[in-house]
């Protein structure tokens, strides 16, 4: 008998049947990788070295490093990455309202608008994993999205789902880059699908030269230490005074550098930009100062209860705090002065200190039209 270690190499006609049936599970796309080291592993590896991961401490763990170099680290016999993507893309009406934008509304990233997306990936990954069992009994599977030890971009641009592009997004040439990926690891041995290797950015700089913090340092080379998406949401305390100007409206992530892609032209909307939102549209008020208002009156509970099933709950109460003093002080408005001065009553010292910023910003802004 054959251990699973030793299982028989899938056939293609195999592989065919399967994506067959995980399209119809409702991925966008399904690609097959080996499980090997992925092919600019070295450039994560720089990337650590230069300290590009911020406080991102978790990416640098030993463990975690291992586990991103080689997926038999992960899963012990793992053969294949079975890598799958769904797409976010509003209808054009959508993104059409987020352009006209005033400076006291609260621009949120796109993925991040509405029910967390790693919950709805992860029901779909647990039927993916059933899939792969009624294919291939013996397998052993592993199922990740977002968090886990893999260089998720790296593998899925070896199983053909995109090529890398400057900003660092994986882009696919219909399907743009309002795209997320998830991955299975399985032990089951299926034919790798072709590397997508054209890169179709060309002489295009439009992200790089559109990046309000210069995060983007050369082609595929990203800073996280200067990108808005890392400061509003990952970065735990203080955001470095000189960037928060830039930050403008932005209170959690940041899609710029995704805006102005022309590979995002005409893309179709994706299954995920129906997130089951609550309160019918948006998870959070529109407006920065109502948003600042709402949350100074939610208790800890009940902030968890509001929110505790979107993207938002990352940064928490006080990360969201936070980020609205830099969005109000850099509006501009004299009408957010009053909700700034509540974020003094905070406990958080760090809430407090932007607030401070937020006011002296709008006293310089209050200056400057008198
Ligand atoms: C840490 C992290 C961040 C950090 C750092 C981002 C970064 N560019 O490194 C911060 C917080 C800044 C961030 C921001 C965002 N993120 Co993020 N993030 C991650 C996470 C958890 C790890 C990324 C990582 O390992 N970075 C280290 C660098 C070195 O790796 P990399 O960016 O993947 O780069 C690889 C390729 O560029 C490739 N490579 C390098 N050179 C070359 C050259 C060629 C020719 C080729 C082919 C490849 C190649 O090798 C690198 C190493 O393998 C992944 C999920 C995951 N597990 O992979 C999500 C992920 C990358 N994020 C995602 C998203 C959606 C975002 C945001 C759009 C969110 C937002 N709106 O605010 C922004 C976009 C910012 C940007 N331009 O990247 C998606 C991207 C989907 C896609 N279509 O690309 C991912 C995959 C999550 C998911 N499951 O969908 N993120
Ligand atoms: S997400 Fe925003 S801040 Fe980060 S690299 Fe892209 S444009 Fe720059
Ligand atoms: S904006 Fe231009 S350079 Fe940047 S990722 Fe898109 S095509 Fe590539």
């Amino acid at each position: 008998m054959l251990s699973e270690r030793q299982q028989p190499a899938a056939s293609i006609e195999d592989r065919e049947a399967f994506r067959a049936d995980a399209l119809g599970l409702g991925f966008l796309q399904v690609g097959f990788a080996p499980a090997t080291t992925p092919p600019h592993a070295d450039a994560y590896l720089e990337w650590l070295s230069q300290g590009s991961h911020g406080e991102m401490r978790w990416m640098a763990r030993e463990d975690s490093i291992r586990r991103r170099l080689d997926p038999q680290e992960a899963l012990p016999g793992c053969r294949t990455l079975v890598m799958v993507s769904l797409s976010y893309a509003a209808t054009p009406e959508a993104e059409l309202a987020g352009v006209s934008a005033g400076p006291g509304r609260a621009v949120v990233a796109r993925y991040a608008d509405g029910r967390d997306y790693h919950l709805e990936f992860e029901q779909r990954l647990e039927r993916l994993a059933s899939l792969v069992h009624d294919h291939w009994p013996s397998a052993t599977v592993r199922s990740y999205v977002d968090y886990g030890p893999v260089l998720e971009r790296d593998h899925a641009q070896r199983a053909g789902l995109g090529w890398v592009g400057k900003n660092t997004m994986l882009i696919h040439p219909r399907l743009g880059s309002w795209t997320l990926l998830g991955e299975l690891l399985t032990t089951a041995e299926i034919p790798p699908d072709l590397p997508f290797d054209a890169d179709r950015c060309g002489t295009c700089v439009r992200c790089i030269e559109a990046c309000p913090t210069g995060a983007i340092t050369g082609p595929r080379e990203l800073d996280a230490r200067l990108c808005i998406s890392y400061l509003t949401i990952e970065l735990r305390g203080p955001i470095p005074e000189a960037l928060r100007p830039q930050i403008g409206n932005r209170v959690i992530g940041c899609d710029i550098c995704q805006e102005v892609c022309p590979w995002n032209d005409d893309v179709p909307t994706g299954e995920l930009a129906g997130l089951a939102a609550r309160r019918g549209g948006s998870a959070h008020p529109e407006s920065m100062i109502s948003w600042a208002e709402e949350l100074l009156d939610l208790s800890d509970e009940q902030f968890r209860s509001l929110y505790g099933e979107t993207a938002l709950a990352r940064p928490g109460r006080e990360g969201l705090l936070r980020n609205l003093c830099v969005g109000l002080g850099n509006s501009g408005e004299s009408a957010a002065l009053p909700v700034v001065m509540r974020c003094f009553d905070e406990e958080s010292p760090v809430v407090r200190e932007h607030a401070a910023w937020a006011l002296a910003r709008l006293d310089t802004a209050r200056g400057d039209a008198s």
